[in-house]
């Protein structure tokens, strides 16, 4: 294919209630929506995506206004440059730039997105997968209090979400897991979620939590850690699960072989993209480790991309994807179901899905930018 332009779209979206990690409160989803058009053997095809991102380097030293300013400023140049594409070579064109994984992930995955309209297929069925549906999982971030964990909870419980991943930090780590698990009963399928909040010397903080049956601790350390999750793991019983640490295919491997982790938490946007998603997901699966997809607060344009690649057969937990709306009112797109605990696999051509245009106008905090080859 042959890139033509390529637009940037950006809005603020309201979530539905704040949420708090150990990194941050977020009220509003700050997105990049990338929407690329190209032409494959003489025929005009559109390519959409949107970036991870967020509004602040918090979770990753990555941040939307600065993967919005690498795309125009060098990685959208290098890709017009390019002459003939496919979402195969794109990593490897933007190879001379160094990190930017969730802006180059955004790149490829409208590539992806643009290629898989023009040859007609869906993203599942470019991943061979035959699953029609995935399990849902969701995370609850940090409440004010206990008693407002336990209805956010009961709530999801009730909505039908077949895992629960709560948000911890210390100082908010046993009392909301003993809580949850004193009401709920010791079969709810529960994980907790440190986003890098603990360091070694909280080893016993950690322990404590081992007597409530936790499926995995996520991401306890810092991004850099890995030896020392390594140790970690080696002095808790609760499974240790990589998310932030794990950057690439590499680093999966480094943290395999080094029994950093028995878990993955898979993110697209975090590694690059969706084609070194899938190889951490082989990886993984060519280990006996577990992966399961995470989210960034994704709008559907993400989500549906996500639920297929989580029906790789790999994913052997339930994912962080949940419907549109416990996040968004109103997505930018028509709603990501979430029915009977499952989040259908998508069928339709392509890796994403549209923003309706109504609504990228109504949430729209920019003008949009439309870069060009040569400019
Ligand atoms: O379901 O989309 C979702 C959110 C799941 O908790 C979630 N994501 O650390 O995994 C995380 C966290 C996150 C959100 C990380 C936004 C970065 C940005």
């Amino acid at each position: 294919m042959r890139l033509v332009d390529l637009t940037l779209h950006r809005a603020q979206v309201p979530l539905v209630s704040p949420f708090t990690t150990s990194f941050g409160t977020e009220t509003v989803r700050d997105v990049l929506i990338l929407e690329l058009r190209a032409e494959v053997d003489g025929t005009a095809v559109v390519g959409w995506s949107e970036c991870v991102a967020g509004s602040e380097p918090l979770y990753s030293s990555e941040y939307v206004d600065g993967a919005a300013d690498v795309i125009r400023r060098w990685l959208a140049p290098m890709l017009f440059a390019a002459g003939e594409l496919s979402a195969q070579t794109v990593a490897g064109v933007l190879d001379p730039v160094k990190g930017h994984r969730m802006a180059k992930a955004a790149l490829e995955t409208a590539v992806l997105d643009a290629q898989l309209r023009a040859q007609g297929i869906s993203f599942a069925e470019h991943l061979g997968v035959t699953r029609t549906s995935v399990p849902s999982g969701v995370s609850v971030g940090i409440h004010d209090s206990v008693a407002s964990t336990l209805d956010a909870v009961a709530g999801y419980l009730d909505q039908g979400y077949v895992r629960i991943k709560l948000k911890i930090r210390p100082g908010w780590d046993i009392q909301p897991v003993a809580a949850v698990r004193d009401r709920f009963g010791a079969d709810i399928p529960l994980q907790v979620d440190a986003n890098a909040a603990y360091t070694l010397a909280d080893t016993a903080a950690l322990r404590r939590l081992d007597a409530f049956g936790l499926l995995l601790v996520e991401q306890p350390l810092g991004e850099e850690d890995l030896r020392q999750h390594a140790e970690l793991a080696r002095r808790i019983s609760t499974p240790v699960c990589l998310d932030e640490s794990v950057v690439s295919a590499a680093a999966a491997a480094d943290a395999i072989a080094l029994g950093a982790c028995s878990v993955i938490n898979i993110k697209p946007g975090r590694v690059g993209g969706y084609l070194e998603a899938w190889r951490i997901h082989d990886l993984a699966r060519a280990h006996g480790v577990a992966v399961w997809c995470g989210g960034m607060l994704e709008t559907g344009i993400g989500r549906v991309a996500n639920a297929a690649l989580a029906g790789l057969p790999g994913f052997t937990l339930p994912g962080d994807i949940s419907g549109s709306d416990r996040f968004y009112a109103t997505d930018l797109t028509e709603p990501v179901c979430m029915r009977d605990g499952a989040v259908e696999v998508p069928r339709t051509p392509g890796i994403s899905r549209e923003p309706i245009p109504e609504r990228l106008a109504q949430f729209a905090s920019a003008e949009p930018a439309v870069l060009r080859p040569g400019r």
